[in-house]
């Protein structure tokens, strides 16, 4: 098949800051919330220690050390053939605290240096201003995002770096896979989304909504202000997007599917909308919760619509009526269950390249707005051979099987998609697990879940193929 994909389309990769740069305190960094989540590796729970614990492993502490790396980390993503770069901005290296007047000039000149970096290579930075790492202070002192004190913090931190970087970085996201809160089954989602634990609160499904509008209403005052700053920025939210399907055409398993979509649509629907859809209002009065807003804030949400669709696409689901009743099922979807059709990863994530190509023509008939594919990948366990090759064919499979979708999605369907960035292009922590052997990489990052590990960095197969079909601007698959 031709590719028809634009020649300006922007191929990358895409990490977290909390995921890669390790330095957790170097450079007057503060610590976030995920500097005190213990390592959960092999099956077990990571644990939130509120505080850095004596004798306790915490993977992000050191993670890739692409703090120290990332010059000799960007020549390899230039060898790819990058056009493009996605990472998050840790608030704690610019805000230790997050309340203080005053940014920390170390941690400015920190980003500085990286943008350089990737801007002498032509790389475009794409940045996320929150990727589940505020200062634990704000946690401690003020509760995280419960409090709306948080929101005006937050526009501080942004506006200092929106500033600082206007002339290096012009593609922005406000919150990373911010409606993956509404998912009580990992409890992780949303306290490293908002510091705060749900499940602690007598109604935790109100909590996350009233948390989530300060997201909100923060996120469009970013928005806002950002394209005063600079109107050529680009400023996109970032949402999960994990297709629902009807297990069966049973009319009541196809009306639970669409339902159980509100929770992917959501936050998605507000910022690009600027309103609350009717289903969620309808939702908060059957319910009888009432989330705390003040009379600015529909103008404030009107304002500040977002620009482009950022999302991550890993696998879809199917949901299924009468499974409700059984509790949550195989991914923390209630009414999820396996869908016999498709196959799945060593961490039960199913595997459906053309769920890519369905999430972005329904992303884009609902919005019309510009989508970007910012996360995609397939975590599994490398083996390095004895001569030190990783012949990492299953994760090219993957790779290449969504890449097909995405340029069906384009070429024929005639979505307007402005990049594609797969996930833990650098090997990195795992957020969910916590572990080093459930790696996406292109590039190999010798460190491994007991901490030890060289950091040496070695191309994997997907490396090769990947800068071919950078080079081929996806002809070549
Ligand atoms: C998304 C997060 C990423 C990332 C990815 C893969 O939810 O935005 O931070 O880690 O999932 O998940 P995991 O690392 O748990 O395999």
């Amino acid at each position: 098949m031709t590719s028809q994909l634009p020649k300006d389309f922007l191929w990358g990769g895409a990490v977290a800051a909390h995921q890669v740069e390790g330095g957790w305190n170097e450079g007057g960094k503060g610590a976030s919330i995920c500097d005190v989540l213990s390592g959960g590796s092999h099956g077990v729970d990571r644990v939130i220690t509120g505080e850095v614990k004596d004798g306790v492993y915490y993977p992000n502490h050191e993670a890739s050390d692409f703090f120290h790396h990332f010059k000799g980390d960007i020549a390899l993503f230039a060898e790819m053939g990058f056009k493009c770069f996605r990472t998050s901005i840790a608030w704690t290296r610019i805000f230790p605290n997050g309340d203080e007047l005053e940014p920390n000039e170390a941690g400015l000149k920190f980003y500085d240096d990286m943008f350089d970096e990737l801007l002498k290579h032509g790389i475009e930075p794409v940045i996320t201003l929150s990727h589940f790492e505020m200062p634990n202070h704000l946690v401690k002192e003020y509760g995280g995002w419960a409090n709306r004190k948080v929101i005006d913090f937050f526009v501080r931190y942004s506006e200092v770096v929106m500033k600082r970087y206007t002339k290096k970085v012009k593609y922005w996201m406000t919150f990373n896979e911010i409606n993956n809160q509404k998912n009580h089954e990992y409890p992780l989602f949303g306290y490293c989304c908002s510091g705060v634990v749900f499940n602690d609160y007598e109604r935790p499904e109100e909590m996350m909504y009233q948390v989530v509008h300060h997201e909100l209403v923060a996120s469009a005052k970013v928005v806002k202000l950002g394209h005063e700053i600079n109107p050529d920025f680009k400023i996109g939210c970032m949402i999960s997007f994990v297709p629902l399907y009807p297990f069966s055409c049973h009319p009541d398993d196809m009306m639970y599917a669409q339902e159980s979509m509100h929770d992917r649509f959501l936050f998605g629907d507000v910022h690009m909308r600027g309103e609350y859809p009717s289903y969620a209002l309808k939702e908060w009065e059957r319910k009888g919760y009432n989330i705390k807003m003040e009379p600015e804030d529909k103008q404030i949400l009107k304002e500040g619509t977002c620009d482009y669709v950022g999302f991550s696409y890993y696998m879809s689901n199917a949901v299924k009526a009468d499974a409700v009743a059984a509790g949550n099922g195989i991914s923390g979807f209630a009414g999820s269950v396996k869908n016999p059709h498709v196959k799945a990863s060593d961490w039960g994530w199913q595997i459906d390249p053309v769920g890519l190509r369905y999430s972005l023509n329904v992303l884009y008939e609902r919005y019309q707005k510009p989508l970007f594919i910012v996360e995609n990948g397939f975590g599994a366990i490398d083996k390095v051979e004895a001569n030190g090759e990783i012949n990492d064919d299953y994760r090219i499979d993957y790779l290449k099987a969504h890449v097909e979708e995405m340029k069906k999605a384009v070429t024929i369907d005639g979505v307007d998609l402005m990049g594609y960035t797969p996930w833990g292009c650098l090997d990195c922590v795992s957020f969910t697990t916590g572990e080093y052997r459930k790696r996406y990489g292109f590039i190999h990052v010798d460190k491994h879940d007991d901490g030890t590990g060289t950091q040496a960095r070695s191309r994997k197969k997907s490396f090769f193929w990947y800068q071919n079909v950078i080079k081929s601007n996806g002809e070549e698959l």
